[in-house]
């Protein structure tokens, strides 16, 4: 049912540092065909920092880590999204499948996968409990053992009632020389992390620490090198937009999603592309370390 590429069998069985990438982002973060360089660069990315890339989805009826190019160029916009519920069912269907981040770590629970980069968590909806949307992402993280680096969380939820969340769930939320969460889009302004560290070595030191007491996930949470500033309005102006036109459930993100990167002239899905490369590099340090 699990089917590993060659390098990711191999890296496992030697104790190399590997990272898994998530593909809905892939399919469903970016215009169509420009998600597939976003999860080639990452996997660059990965290497740089000197760990191997476990990109996992469901192809085939096979759950896929480690995917060739011509693979990963499959994952479009017709690919179903799977959370962490719907993994066994794409399998058993033979629909292809992308993996979100709660899907991905639901592979790495299965697989011994210790660390993932992705560009921003799911969590808890704006307006809950109307709508009573709250990402499987988190229950994922809480019971995994595994270290996700992100921009903190999906910029259109309700960051401070996420992050109280990843309290409850005893979820350590590390900033990477910062003191506060990521806004994924901006670098200061989101509620205070749990603990700040200054290196991947650190950041390294504190997963294991952690899994030696029978803990689950991490997160850790590292800026974007640029901050824009000025995205806020927009999200809100995107969920009007999608409430008015009766988009709900998983539609939302990518509906929000392409109305910023349209409103804000690409500024938002070049920044989109670079903060997701910079935590793969990020993730890829704290493996190898
Ligand atoms: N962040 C983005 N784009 C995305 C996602 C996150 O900027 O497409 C995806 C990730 O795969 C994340 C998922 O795991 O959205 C969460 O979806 P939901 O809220 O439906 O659980
Ligand atoms: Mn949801």
């Amino acid at each position: 049912m699990i089917r590993f590429s060659d390098e990711v069998r191999a890296a496992l069985a030697d104790g190399h540092g590997v990272v898994a990438l998530e593909t809905t982002l892939v399919a469903h973060g970016f215009p169509p065909g420009e998600g597939v360089d976003v999860g080639l660069a990452s996997e660059r990315a990965v290497r740089e920092g000197g760990a191997v890339p476990a990109t996992i989805g469901v192809l085939d009826g096979e759950i896929r880590v480690g995917l060739a190019e011509d693979e990963l160029a499959r994952f479009d916009a017709s690919a179903r999204k799977l959370g962490p519920r719907d993994v066994a069912v794409s399998v058993v269907q033979g629909a292809p499948g992308a993996t979100t981040v709660g899907g991905t770590l639901a592979v790495c629970n299965a697989t011994g996968i210790r660390f993932m980069a992705t560009g921003g968590l799911g969590g808890v909806h704006r307006g809950w409990p109307t709508p009573p949307d709250v990402s499987a992402d988190l229950q994922a993280l809480a019971r995994t053992p595994a270290l996700v680096v992100s921009s903190g969380v999906k910029s259109l939820l309700d960051v401070p009632a996420t992050s109280e969340l990843l309290e409850t769930l005893g979820v350590p939320v590390l900033g990477f020389r910062t003191d506060t969460l990521p806004l994924f889009y901006a670098a200061a302004g989101g509620p205070p992390v749990s603990a700040r560290v200054e290196s991947a070595a650190e950041a390294a030191r504190v997963a294991h620490a952690h899994w030696e007491l029978g803990g689950g996930g991490l997160l850790v949470g590292r800026p974007p090198d640029e901050s824009l500033d000025d995205v806020e309005p927009l999200i809100e102006q995107a969920l009007a937009a999608a409430a008015r036109e009766g988009v709900h459930g998983q539609a939302v993100t990518p509906f929000v999603l392409a109305h910023l990167h349209r409103e804000s002239g690409g500024r938002t899905l070049t920044a989109n592309r670079d903060l997701i490369v910079g935590n793969a590099r990020l993730a890829g340090e704290i493996a190898a370390s």
